[in-house]
């Protein structure tokens, strides 16, 4: 009776089928081309849920036709200036479903940006739909304001040549504050850590948090005999009081807050009653980045696409490599150039530098057989005479460890085995050049001369002594057979 029931009735979907006019299926098929444009239309697209108004809630993000949620682990400020950016507004991120519990399956993990970036899928992320998160975990922002005209200069260069209008006007600071002024730290459990207080005008007041980072507080420390910053805090645990200060930045390297200078900004972004802070200590990491091992083993490899696997999906390779395998059925039989070198870096400081993120959310790298501890902590970049990036950023995840020390120190730490990650006290974390991923793709880059640069804990997302032994710029020549990396310098990164 049931198998009658089933026959009559595929019967009725085979005749209903056959039956379709040519008009219908014209019909069909221009609906289905209208959803797959819509579809493209959108991809990429975010949107804002279960906030007061637009510019708020958690972050959805659109991609292969349906929209997803976004995961919290990694996520912070920069990734939301990368959200806000869309409506042309600053923003701080939010945690931990503060908008409501996840109501998609979340599209994306373990986000990190640098906060530049056009939009979130150009972040460095764990790949479409690869992720372990509860609902509870949406990521979320809170876009503020019409961002300020200053923001378009955020990531100003250093010595602003390739700037212009009034949001890059700087000056240094101790052109603006009284001769003789001082700074102090308020509020803390000890005399090494606070808000941080500049004098002026006869009171003394906070700095503004927007803008704070590792280096300005790295300054004060100095500036202030307390050693090295541990933490660079935007936060009102200490208390606050008004913000006289704002727009501070500085190198890094100099020797008082006053050397330091200031970019006009308007307004002060950021939490109510927040304001700029600092924990101070004498002991911390310091990496230090071994310019002449890149000089001395930089060299061009041509690696054909089957022996990289493992680096593609770790995302290794420039964007065109995606477009052949998706485009080319003998994908496996193109080649790609690598300019391949070895970096080492030797921890010079007299404290162990740890990955930031804690054991539980380091993700395990099934191609390299390892965990990762920190999302991004090298980046590689060729760059043209312009400044401009020919080859695509590299992004690179690691494992840290003590791959080899100085005489009579011992080896602590061992990616194996889901081992403690890090690198002890002169002791050097080392990539070799054979090692996959410790590249860059420059298949797509034409000969001539470039700068090369590697960065080590790009972000200051680690704190360390200094940062002026994290990046090594170098002179890079190109021909059609060989490559030379000469002329390394180290600086910032
Ligand atoms: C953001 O600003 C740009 C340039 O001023 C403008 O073209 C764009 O429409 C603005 N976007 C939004 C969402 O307001
Ligand atoms: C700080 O480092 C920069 C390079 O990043 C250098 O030009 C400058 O001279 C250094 N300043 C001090 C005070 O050492
Ligand atoms: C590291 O090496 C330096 C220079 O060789 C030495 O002064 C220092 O005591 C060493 N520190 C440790 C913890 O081994
Ligand atoms: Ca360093």
């Amino acid at each position: 009776m049931y198998v009658k029931l089933l026959l009559s009735l595929m019967l009725l979907v085979l005749t209903v089928c056959k039956d379709v006019s040519e008009d219908e299926r014209a019909t069909r098929a221009a609906f289905i081309q209208r959803l797959l444009n819509k579809q493209k239309h959108l991809e990429g697209r975010l949107k804002l849920v279960g906030g007061l108004n637009k510019f708020e809630g958690n972050v959805y993000i659109y991609h292969a036709g349906r929209w997803g949620a976004v995961c919290d682990d990694s996520w912070d400020d920069a990734a939301a200036a990368v959200v806000c950016r869309q409506y042309n507004r600053t923003g701080v991120a939010t945690y931990a479903g503060q908008y409501g519990e996840a109501t998609e399956k979340y599209w994306m993990d373990d986000i990190v940006c640098e906060g530049d970036e056009p939009s979130l899928d150009h972040c460095v992320f764990s790949g479409w739909g690869s992720s372990d998160c509860g609902a509870d975990e949406a990521a979320g922002v809170i876009c503020s304001g019409p961002e300020q005209r200053a923001a378009s200069c955020r990531d100003c260069p250093q010595e602003l040549r390739h700037c212009q209008g009034d949001g890059c006007k700087e000056r240094l600071l101790s052109d603006i504050l009284d001769v003789g002024t001082s700074i102090r730290l308020v509020g803390g459990r000890n005399s090494g850590e606070g808000r941080v207080e500049v004098y002026h005008n006869d009171i003394w007041g906070s700095i503004c948090p927007d803008g704070w980072t590792a280096y300005e507080a790295s300054v004060v420390c100095r500036h202030l005999a307390l050693g090295y910053s541990a933490q660079a805090l935007q936060t009102d645990q200490f208390g606050s009081s008004r913000i006289i200060l704002q727009g501070l930045k500085c190198e890094g390297n100099e020797s008082n807050l006053f050397m330091c200078r200031q970019r006009q900004v308007e307004g002060c972004p950021g939490e109510a009653g927040h304001v700029a802070a600092v924990a101070c200590t004498q002991h911390l990491a310091d990496l230090l980045l071994d310019v002449s091992a890149i000089e001395r083993t930089a060299h061009l490899q041509d690696a054909p696409m089957f022996t990289l696997q493992c680096a593609m999906e770790e995302n290794c390779l420039s964007r065109s490599a995606y477009e052949i395998r998706r485009t080319n059925e003998n994908w496996q039989l193109e080649t790609r150039r690598l300019l391949r070198f070895t970096a080492a870096s030797l921890n010079v400081g007299n404290a162990e530098f740890r990955p930031y993120l804690p054991k539980h959310l380091w993700q395990w790298h099934l191609c390299h057989m390892h965990y990762h501890s920190m999302e991004v902590f090298a980046t590689f970049d060729v760059l043209d005479s312009t400044g401009r990036r020919v080859a695509e950023g590299h992004k690179a995840s690691f494992c840290l460890e003590d791959n080899t020390c100085l005489s009579g120190v011992e080896r602590k730490y061992s990616c194996k085995n889901y081992g403690d990650q890090g690198v002890s006290v002169n002791c050097s974390d080392v990539y070799q050049y054979n090692i996959d991923c410790q590249w860059v793709d420059v298949t797509d880059v034409e000969p001539g001369d470039y700068t090369f640069k590697v960065s080590i804990n790009p972000h200051a997302r680690v704190a360390e002594q200094s940062y002026h032994n994290n990046a090594a710029t170098c002179a890079l020549r190109l021909t059609e057979t060989y490559a030379v990396v000469y002329g390394c310098t180290l600086g910032r990164p």
